[in-house]
């Protein structure tokens, strides 16, 4: 039995038709139900469809045997024990540092708020300055406006939102897309299977 997690949400929809190609297919049934457990096509294969950042963390316990995840999760996560297989180049953008102007960015404490508290730690580390990082879970655009920080660290796509909301977007951390990682006892144990969705899957990209 091989168990794929798949990360909900606009990753889910994009990655369907690439597994569909690759010969994968879940029912709307299934997809529509309430079940968190998806029967697919094929007997030895289910899917499990959660939250994005619970990818790794069900993969890295053994929950899963193939995940498929934004690198920005992935990143964020350290995502230890996983190899990533994959480069499945859908749901495409950029980590970045963004605030009202350059300016803003020039202070002895620089406050910063994200989701993205490792990746932002680790990308001012390295230019020595020194922060206050404010978790949020969302919404992170509204900080700076409403002065709760200096800046933010968050994905960017089309910059509208940015724009929408008077920012900028200032330093450039990663480029993100989305990755399918296997858990490694799960590659060595299950790796004729695993391979061969890896290799169905990549063939169609
Ligand atoms: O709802 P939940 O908290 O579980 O997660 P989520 O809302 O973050 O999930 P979802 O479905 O939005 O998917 C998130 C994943 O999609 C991320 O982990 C990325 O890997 C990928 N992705 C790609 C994006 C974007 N592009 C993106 N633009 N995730 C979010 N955004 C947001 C961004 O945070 C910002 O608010 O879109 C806004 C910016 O878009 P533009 O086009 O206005 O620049
Ligand atoms: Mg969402």
């Amino acid at each position: 039995m091989l168990t794929i997690a798949l990360s909900k949400g606009r990753i889910l929809e994009q990655t369907l038709p690439l597994l569909k190609k690759a010969g994968l297919k879940i029912a709307d049934a299934e997809l529509n139900s309430r079940k968190l457990i998806l029967d697919t096509n094929l007997d030895d294969v289910k899917v499990i469809v959660i939250r994005a950042t619970d990818v790794p963390v069900f993969l890295q316990h053994g929950a899963a045997d193939i995940g498929i995840a934004g690198k920005d999760v992935l990143l964020e996560h350290g995502a230890n024990g996983l190899f990533e297989l994959l480069d499945l180049g859908i749901a495409k953008c950029k980590l970045m540092v963004a605030a009202r102007d350059e300016g803003k960015l020039k202070q002895s404490t620089l406050k910063i708020a994200t989701k993205y508290v490792n990746s932002a730690k680790r990308h001012f580390e390295g230019k020595n300055q020194q922060i206050e990082i404010i978790k949020l879970y969302g919404a992170m655009e509204l900080a700076p406006v409403v002065g709760l920080a200096h800046c933010i660290v968050d994905l960017v796509d089309t910059g509208n939102t940015l724009k929408a909301n008077g920012l900028v977007p200032l330093e450039h951390i990663e480029n993100i897309s989305t990755r399918l990682v296997v858990n490694a006892a799960s590659f060595k144990t299950k790796n004729v299977q695993i391979k061969s969705w890896v290799q169905a899957i990549e063939k169609n990209l």
